[in-house]
């Protein structure tokens, strides 16, 4: 059997980065089929059946079926997992909670369509942003679905933290491990090193030996680059991350379906864990067992850290009373 997977936004640039390494299975593996369903609103039908044509000539074996819709009932129809990449983006003069109340718009009947249509199994990753709320949104509509099925996207965010580390540290990526991202996909996300090891060895030992005072750098460098990296890639680049958005997005999905050896980062909705509001999708240390995530338990939390946590956390809890304020949750 194939695995049915839906993606909104499929003719944007992220669902453009997205389709073809899905196809070509980098996503579920070299042995499973896929049956893609690119959802876009009327505006973007095109782009996303250009990029069906694409799919067609790229001839993937894997690639069973591809259909594109601006339909939810049929973009949804029987999905096993769903990518919500489309959003509505920032606009000039537009306020957050105009923010909030068109992506409620969007997400909101999105998550009641998946309750509806998707397979019973349906597991949904939530990219565009506000990803958190956009999350939570989804999976307050969904009557019936468990909101442990609703994520948002924060690979991306434990990647460039894991990268940076590298950078500094003159190690190979791999050799760098546990550096969890807590609380908003936002720039008061708290990338965390306190448990993060290189080769073994603590993360802030190595970067003592680098720099002298890790506090400092955590505060100065470490954390503002790692949250800002989005603006930094727009400055350079001239356009919004996408093949290293595609690719975290890929990498939650698989380590998702796939299960995980070590921790990652995923946005999950908290039942109060290290005393995050429950409901919140909040981003933890996880780790997928048995197709489900997991939080990771027991970590020591120092004062430090845990004002870190408590400032994104506050941020998702008004984002939350936001969209309840809009009559939206
Ligand atoms: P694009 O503007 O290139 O593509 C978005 C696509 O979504 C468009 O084709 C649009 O027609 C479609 N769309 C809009 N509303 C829709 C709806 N209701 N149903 C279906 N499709 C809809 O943006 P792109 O660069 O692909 O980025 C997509 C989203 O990812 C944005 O919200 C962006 O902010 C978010 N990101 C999230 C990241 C994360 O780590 N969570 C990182 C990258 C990115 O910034």
């Amino acid at each position: 059997m194939a695995t049915t997977i839906t993606i909104t936004g499929a003719g944007g640039q992220i669902g453009y980065a997205l389709l073809f390494r899905i196809a070509a299975g980098d996503m579920l593996g070299p042995d499973e089929k896929v049956r893609l369903r690119l959802l876009e609103i009327p505006q973007g039908l095109d782009a996303a059946a250009g990029a069906a044509l694409e799919l067609q000539d790229g001839a993937f074996s894997l690639l069973e079926h591809v259909e594109v819709t601006d339909d939810p009932t049929v973009g949804f129809d029987g999905a096993n997992l769903a990518l919500l990449v489309g959003a509505r983006p920032r606009g000039p003069g537009m306020e957050r909670g105009d923010l909030l109340a068109a992506n409620a718009g969007i997400f909101g009947p999105q998550g009641a369509a998946i309750a509806e249509h998707a397979a019973s199994d349906v597991r949904v990753t939530v990219v565009g942003n506000p990803a958190n709320t956009n999350a939570l949104i989804a999976a307050s509509a969904a009557d019936g679905v468990p909101a442990e099925r609703f994520t948002a996207l924060t690979r991306l965010d434990e990647n460039r933290a894991r990268a940076q580390l590298a950078l500094t540290l003159e190690r190979p990526i791999d050799s760098i491990r546990r550096v969890p991202i807590w609380g908003n996909h936002s720039a008061t996300q708290f990338p965390d090193i306190s448990h993060a090891t290189v080769d073994g060895v603590p993360v802030a030992e190595a970067i003592h030996e680098k720099v002298g005072d890790v506090r400092a750098w955590q505060e100065q460098q470490f954390i503002p680059r790692v949250a800002k990296r989005g603006a930094e890639i727009i400055a350079v680049r001239g356009s919004s991350s996408v093949a290293s958005a595609a690719n975290a997005a890929i990498e939650h999905v698989r380590d998702w379906v796939r299960g995980t050896e070590e921790w990652t980062s995923a946005g999950v909705v908290s039942h109060g864990e290290y005393g995050v509001p429950e409901g919140l999708i909040s981003s933890f240390p996880v780790r997928s067992v048995d197709g489900a995530w997991q939080i990771v338990d027991g970590l020591e939390i120092d004062d430090w850290a845990r004002a870190r946590i408590n400032a994104s956390v506050t941020e998702l809890a008004e984002e939350r009373e936001t969209v309840r304020g809009l009559g939206m949750l």
